[in-house]
């Protein structure tokens, strides 16, 4: 079969990069081509975790990335534990197929989608994004995925619509850490709408390449990245377009240290750390952490007139 440029080879599981990387050099050794067409479609499909036709992006950084060992086993994710190393250790048990995201609320053309349909709804690009959690680490993520304005453009929000709300799966069964209430389950974040529909506001599918793994929030997930990491939302079921500023999870269990708009702000600190510096994952010496994260000049204007301090 011919595999077009666009389409995308998927593995009904997971295959971790080593044992992935593993078989491709037994394979080359086989001679590619002609082992890929011995073994079928099944085998084939399960042996790449690429992901196909991915483009370079102009909305990308030229920085050093972060290990991929680091973005993969470095995570927060409460809904699997709240230590860093839970996610990467517990997430084994997330399904990610069959998997749909229902967009709703105040839009014209409501839909569910399967998450394979979602692969293939924009082209795939990829975005070298700085992203910084609120707790003063950071890292430089090569993410693969499309601009969330693709998805919320076809839904076609109405005059209601003012602001975005992202909801993460709610399964205990599948999510142990949703066995403790350290979150008001599901996991819920918003977004204004302008700020969600802006070109660096990514939905992304994978990491370096492939497949997103289960720890970074497959199948599918936010970035939005000059805003504080935990406004990125892993695992997303459903999109609601919404009139009202939605409460995120962050918000509802403190709202003293936890605003909406959760900005990358060195000059506004968390009411118990300051947020001026930060320590890059890998790097010894702490950097200077910048307004919106380094992408003023595209977010800035979203923000103009607004007291930042008082809409942290
Ligand atoms: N559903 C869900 N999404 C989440 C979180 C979470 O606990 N649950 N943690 C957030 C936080 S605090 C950060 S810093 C980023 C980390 O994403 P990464 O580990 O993939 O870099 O995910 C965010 N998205
Ligand atoms: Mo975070």
């Amino acid at each position: 079969m011919l595999i077009r440029h666009s389409d995308i080879i998927l593995p009904s599981e997971i295959t971790p990069p080593e044992i992935y990387r593993e078989r491709r050099r037994f394979m080359q050794g086989m001679g590619a081509l002609a082992a890929g067409a011995a073994l079928g479609s099944m085998e084939e499909a399960h042996a790449s975790v690429k992901l196909a036709g991915v483009r370079a992006s102009a909305h990308t950084l030229d920085e050093d990335k972060t290990p991929y060992k680091d973005v993969t086993t470095y995570n927060n994710f409460y809904e699997f534990g709240t230590g860093k190393s839970d996610p990467a250790e517990n997430a084994g048990s997330l399904k990610t197929r069959p998997w749909t995201v229902t967009v709703e609320g105040a839009v014209k053309q409501a839909k569910i989608w399967d998450i394979d349909a979602l692969l293939k709804l924009a082209p795939l690009e990829e975005r070298v994004y700085r992203m910084r959690c609120v707790e003063g680490w950071s890292m430089v993520i090569p993410w693969v995925g499309f601009p969330l304005s693709e998805l919320l453009r076809r839904a076609e929000p109405t005059g209601n619509a003012k602001y975005v709300e992202f909801v993460t799966l709610n399964d205990p069964k599948q999510m142990p850490g949703q066995r403790s209430r350290v979150l008001d389950w599901p996991y819920v974040e918003g977004l204004r709408l302008d700020e969600a529909m802006h070109p660096l506001t990514l939905m992304a599918m994978g990491l370096y390449g492939e497949v997103l793994p289960n720890q970074n929030g497959a199948p599918i997930r936010l970035v939005v990245p000059w805003k504080y990491g935990f406004k990125s939302a892993k695992s997303i079921v459903k999109i609601r377009l919404v009139e009202k500023q939605p409460v995120s999870s962050w918000m509802k269990a403190n709202p003293e240290e936890y605003g909406f708009y959760s900005n990358v702000n060195p000059q506004v600190d968390h009411p118990r750390w300051s947020q001026a510096k930060e320590r890059r994952i890998g790097e010894f010496f702490k950097r200077d952490t910048q307004m919106f994260n380094g992408y003023a000049s595209q977010v800035a204007q979203l923000y103009r007139g607004m007291d930042l301090k008082k809409f942290y």
